[in-house]
């Protein structure tokens, strides 16, 4: 847990560093990179489980019921995290 809130804290501060050089990996590439355990491009229910805050709930954040959170999804989890995320 402690890991994947450093990594959250991290995706969350390159917000800066993106909106400012629009080359920069996307925030929701570089945590995925973090969290995708098995590096098949998406978080897995099990992925997100193991990384999320007590009480958050995977169905809440997979917005397409596939059973996966995907890039987009990430990004929109993000942005709920952070009011500064650059559009
Ligand atoms: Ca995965
Ligand atoms: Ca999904």
């Amino acid at each position: 847990m402690a890991s994947a809130s450093v990594a959250v804290i991290a995706a969350v501060l390159a917000l800066l560093v993106a909106g400012c050089d629009p080359e920069a990996p996307s925030p929701e590439g570089q945590l995925l990179d973090v969290l995708d355990s098995d590096h098949d491009g998406w978080l897995s229910r099990a992925e997100f489980e193991h990384c999320a805050y007590p009480g958050t709930r995977f169905v809440d954040f997979d917005e397409d019921g596939d059973d996966r959170v995907d890039h987009r999804e990430l990004r929109a989890l993000l942005e709920t995290v952070s009011p500064v995320l650059p559009r």
